[in-house]
């Protein structure tokens, strides 16, 4: 493709970034979400396992994490540090593909059941089912945050 068409395309994909999560359509990097691969949004009506992880300057803690097939968590987020950090939880290969949408779109909102961004000293919770065994991870997708350790896996078994 031609240099100028590129940078047009690129102009128009960050338009309609901008407008169409305001219309309430998912795009881009969330339209891989049509199902979450780590499993789905929890039900606030049913019991869940309270887990409490810390965010600080580029660290979770704990990073690991250990749940069963069929449970449901409440994840009690705290960020600790100085800087606004996040808590995305999916795949490897989603958050990766996420990540290179964020570096694209720097100041990109999450609207996702999956995932939380918060401010210094803030907190925030998660509610989520795990329907599905395998190796997921939770990572904070700013710039340099993920590579830097901010990183952490769930195993469900
Ligand atoms: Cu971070």
């Amino acid at each position: 493709m031609h240099a100028l068409q590129i940078s047009r395309t690129i102009r128009i994909a960050a338009a309609l970034a901008v407008l169409l999560p305001a219309m309430g359509v998912r795009v881009l990097a969330h339209d891989n979400h049509a199902s979450y691969a780590a499993g789905e949004p929890g039900d606030p009506k049913k019991p869940s396992r309270e887990i409490v992880v810390e965010m600080g300057d580029r660290y979770y803690r704990p990073k690991q994490l250990q749940v069963k097939r069929g449970e449901q968590v409440r994840f009690v987020l705290r960020n600790d540090g100085y800087e606004d950090h996040e808590f995305l939880l999916d795949t490897t290969e989603a958050n990766l593909k996420h990540a290179e949408a964020m570096r694209k779109n720097p100041g990109m909102e999450h609207g996702e059941p999956n995932g939380v961004q918060l401010a210094p000293k803030k907190s925030g919770e998660i509610l989520w089912k795990f329907t599905k065994t395998g190796t997921f991870e939770f990572a904070c997708l700013i710039a340099g945050h993920r590579e830097a350790g901010m990183i952490g896996t769930v195993v469900v078994k």
